[in-house]
């Protein structure tokens, strides 16, 4: 089932889950069909491309940077940021 499917943006040498928010607000998105959306990420507004699969700080896209929805794995850095290995 969709249960089981979370939301990451990539970091060096893997991959991040997002936040639980901004998570919850992906996955609204991507079931309601929309192309893209825009969170807030400490503070900045950033670009979730659900077509192209990427994200982007919108006023300053300086890195772009991959996404993918993937069944919850434990290979995952952490939670926004926050370490879990
Ligand atoms: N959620 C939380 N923080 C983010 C997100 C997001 N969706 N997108 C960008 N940032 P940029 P390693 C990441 C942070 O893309 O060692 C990780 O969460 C981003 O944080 O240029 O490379 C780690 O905290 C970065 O600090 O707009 O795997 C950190 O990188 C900052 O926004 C290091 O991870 C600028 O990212």
């Amino acid at each position: 089932s969709d249960d089981n499917m979370e939301w990451q943006y990539e970091g060096r040498n893997g991959w991040w889950l997002y936040d639980c928010r901004t998570s919850r607000d992906i996955h609204k998105a991507y079931k309601a069909n929309e192309p893209s959306l825009e969170v807030l990420v400490a503070g900045f507004v950033y670009v979730i491309d659900l077509q192209r699969m990427i994200q982007y700080r919108r006023l300053d896209p300086n890195r772009i940077r991959r996404i993918r929805r993937q069944p919850l794995d434990p290979t995952t850095k952490g939670v926004a940021g926050l370490r879990t290995q």
